[in-house]
């Protein structure tokens, strides 16, 4: 931090890391007065070298707005009122003391810092004695989590973003990374300036697949059909590297002898996937015949009932071109909120502690009973937060009760009219945020948080780089930072020695003794601009940015083959709803809104939702470009203005999922994959109306 003179006013700028995507760019926080007034270039930032996406360049816009959180709030009569701290914290401890283990769960948020959510699983496992600790990375990255740890020993990004510099050949999967990882999306265009050959596989021409040498435009929810296509056309064709199969691998023959089956000939796959047979030849030829390649994927892996076998057939595709443990290959899973990597690095999941050791092991057990000083920790993994919300709304659920850090389900999770029933089978629920969302305003109590540029910490990005963020405001009215509020609450409840913390950096040295992997991490060390890779197990450690060079984190070294077989969607098209619905983000806005849509810069360039629909659909609809148009699914229904574009293929709609106005969350399925258990955000059945004039009339009049 340093303070300058610009005339006669007084400016400070504190370096800091962005709040929004995980790739985590730094930047300086202008302050005038008090007051967050801009955000400037940080040139020695590593990730980002002084470059920024708009919503790092104005990421100072919300964090005053007039309607944040300043005072506690309790329903009273229906209504949320204002209320003390001391009165808030009181009636939240007496009410936590009469549930039971089982009739509890606490929601975390990869918004917050690693020191939040150490304690937030802390809070859960010592002061409530329960493993019902979950948070968005359900929804986003649990399949990555649980694939590629079957296959390398470690569910983390194998490589770092600036080796995807030095890559030759970059095969992006299911990732729009030029408008959700801009930052990442500007190493990809510079190895394309040094001549890297850049695959897109998705079935819309995105920005990022428009700047690609080939695009394979394919349908929803066929992906390991398309990867199994380009290994058996690998295959049949010698490109594999054998070496790397034969010393660092095992299982390639179960693997080989389902992908060289006849459904999976190029013919076949072209039928299934709606690519044309020859995009698929160049694609499996750059892939193989690059070295290195490098594989980039996103949601559009992950959100499907079938997320780990997607997830697992993309390893398979960069282990058999032998791609991994080497500069500029690498499965490169990009995390999406700045700290759900740290959340999960945390242990804010329902089956392991921090540094993803197992619950169930009681050896794991004792060591964190000894560490935090309490017995009687719970010894099974809780309930993840998808399968709370299909008991909840079943009415089978033990649960009622929840303590909420930072999300907004209400309009985040799949299948809402589900979720609102859901939630009328709470007895207390409390949420923490910044701002009244949508989850917020059905709660019992309120608690105001501070934001990122109101207090310190660490984030983790994807890239396992774990950064500093710094306090350049101070929080609104009576609002305290997420850590503060949790160590308060864990006092009344009779635990304030477990919780008793001057600073951050005190949380962080007891996260370092914890967490293997954060072994060798300081404040003091991270201070410096380039911060530290994960692992570092030790104070003289230098830190990893690529993983797995000499062997992999499995027990015998060795990454596994799996054959997998292509499952269609849990919904696919029928007559009566005939389109694949799939959904994601748009670059100016970010997952509910709540940040970006208070934000006059971002707000003023993309000011509501639409579906976007192929002219040769629309035409057989009889729907104009921006008309309003009915998107109806089994679950719901909503009103949207219609994009016709040629960038989305016939038979595709896509919905951003940011505008409550326009919820795309009110249609989609709530389908879990059976290991993940993450939804099925990227493939449900819909169908579309036109909304006849008079109708349309009517409806104005009711706005
Ligand atoms: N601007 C912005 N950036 C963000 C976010 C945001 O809200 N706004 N959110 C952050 C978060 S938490 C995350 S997880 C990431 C997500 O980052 P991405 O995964 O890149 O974003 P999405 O738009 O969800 O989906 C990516 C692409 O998958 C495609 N797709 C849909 N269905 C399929 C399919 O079946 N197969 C394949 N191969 N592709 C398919 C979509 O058309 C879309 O272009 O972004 C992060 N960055
Ligand atoms: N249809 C569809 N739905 C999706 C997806 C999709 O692709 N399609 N993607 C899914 C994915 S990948 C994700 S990650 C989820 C995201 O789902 P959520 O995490 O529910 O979405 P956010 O809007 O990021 O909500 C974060 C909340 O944290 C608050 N917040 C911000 N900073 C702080 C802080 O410092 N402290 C506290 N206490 N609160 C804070 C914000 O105001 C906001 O209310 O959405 C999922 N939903
Ligand atoms: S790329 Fe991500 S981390 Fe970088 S400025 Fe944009 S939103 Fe922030
Ligand atoms: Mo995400």
């Amino acid at each position: 931090m340093y303070s300058g003179e610009n005339g006669n006013m007084e400016l400070k700028y504190v370096h800091t890391t962005c709040p929004y995507c995980g790739t985590g760019c730094g930047f300086n926080i202008v302050v005038k007065d008090g007051r967050a007034v801009g955000i400037e270039p940080w040139h020695r930032a590593p990730v980002n070298a002084g470059k920024l996406c708009q919503k790092g360049r104005y990421a100072y816009e919300f964090i005053h707005s007039k309607d944040r959180l300043v005072k506690p709030l309790v329903r009273e009569n229906g209504q949320l009122v204002e209320t003390s701290w001391e009165e808030a914290l009181a009636l939240i401890a007496g009410r936590f003391m009469t549930f039971l283990p089982e009739e509890i769960v606490c929601l975390s948020s990869a918004r917050t810092s690693n020191e939040e959510n150490y304690l937030m699983q802390k809070f859960a496992r010592v002061v409530l004695k329960t493993s019902n600790v979950d948070h968005c990375a359900r929804l986003c990255h649990s399949s990555t989590v649980a694939g590629l740890a079957a296959v390398f020993g470690s569910g983390a990004m194998t490589n770092s973003i600036l080796d995807i510099e030095e890559s030759k050949c970059i095969f992006i999967i299911g990732s729009n990374t030029l408008e959700q990882h801009p930052l990442i999306g500007r190493r990809v265009m510079l190895a394309k300036k040094k001549g890297a050959k850049i695959v897109c596989a998705d079935p819309r021409c995105t920005p990022t697949a428009k700047q690609a040498d080939l695009h394979l435009s394919m349908y929803s929810g066929t992906d390991v059909a398309l990867l199994n296509g380009l290994m058996h056309h690998i295959i049949e064709n010698g490109w594999e590297d054998s070496a790397f199969i034969s010393k660092r691998t095992k299982n390639y023959e179960e693997m080989k002898s389902v992908v060289m089956q006849e459904i999976y000939s190029l013919p076949n796959v072209s039928k299934i996937t709606g690519v044309p047979e020859d995009d698929l030849k160049t694609a499996a030829e750059w892939i193989a015949q690059s070295k290195p390649s490098a594989l980039i994927y996103s949601m559009g892996i992950t959100q499907h009932t079938v997320g780990v076998d997607n997830v697992r057939s993309t390893a398979n595709l960069m282990l058999l071109t032998g791609n991994l443990g080497v500069p500029g290959g690498g499965v490169n899973p990009l995390r999406g909120q700045n700290n759900v990597q740290g959340a999960c690095d945390m242990g804010c999941l329902p089956d392991v502690y921090p540094g993803y050791q197992k619950v169930a092991d009681p050896k794991n057990h004792r060591k964190m009973e000894s560490i935090w000083g309490v017995s009687g920790l719970p010894k099974a993994p809780g309930l993840t937060v998808t399968e709370l919300m299909e008991q909840l709304a079943e009415g089978t659920s033990t649960v009622k009760c929840m303590y909420v850090m930072g999300e907004n389900f209400m309009l985040s999770d799949p299948d809402l009219n589900k979720v609102r029933k859901a939630m009328k089978q709470l007895d207390f629920l409390v949420v923490q945020d910044i701002f009244l969302s949508e989850t917020a305003n059905l709660a019992d109590v309120v608690l105001p948080a501070a934001c990122y540029a109101e207090k310190n910490g660490t984030q983790t990005n994807t890239e396992r780089r774990v950064q500093r963020i710094r306090k350049a405001v101070d929080p609104p009215g009576d609002a305290k930072a997420d850590w503060r509020i949790i160590c308060e609450l864990a006092g009344c409840m009779g635990y304030g020695p477990q919780f008793s913390y001057m600073n951050e950096a005190e949380i962080f040295e007891e996260i370092s003794k914890v967490t293997p992997q954060y072994g060798g991490m300081s404040y003091e060390r991270l201070e410096k601009p380039d911060s530290l890779q994960w692992p570092c197990p030790d104070k003289t450690h230098p830190g990893t940015p690529i993983l797995h060079t000499e062997k992999f984190s499995t027990s015998d070294g060795l990454a596994e083959f799996s054959g997998i077989e292509w499952k269609p969607p849990a919904e696919v098209p029928d007559v009566e709803y005939p389109f694949i619905l799939t959904t994601g983000r748009n670059i100016w806005h970010w997952h509910t809104g709540t940040m970006t849509r208070r934000s006059k810069t971002l707000a003023s360039e993309v000011r509501t939702g639409w579906v976007e629909l192929n002219p040769k659909d629309a035409k057989k609809l009889g729907i104009r470009n921006r008309e309003k148009v009915r998107v109806l699914s089994r679950r719901g229904k909503i009103e949207i203005p219609s994009m016709v574009t040629e960038d989305i293929k016939p038979g595709v709609v896509f919905i951003p999922f940011h505008f409550k106005e326009c919820a795309a969350n009110l249609l989609t399925n709530g389908a879990l994959d059976p290991v993940a258990k993450i939804p099925e955000y990227k493939a449900c059945a819909v169908k579309i109306e036109k909304i006849e004039p008079q109708e349309s009339k009517l409806l104005e009049g009711q706005l």
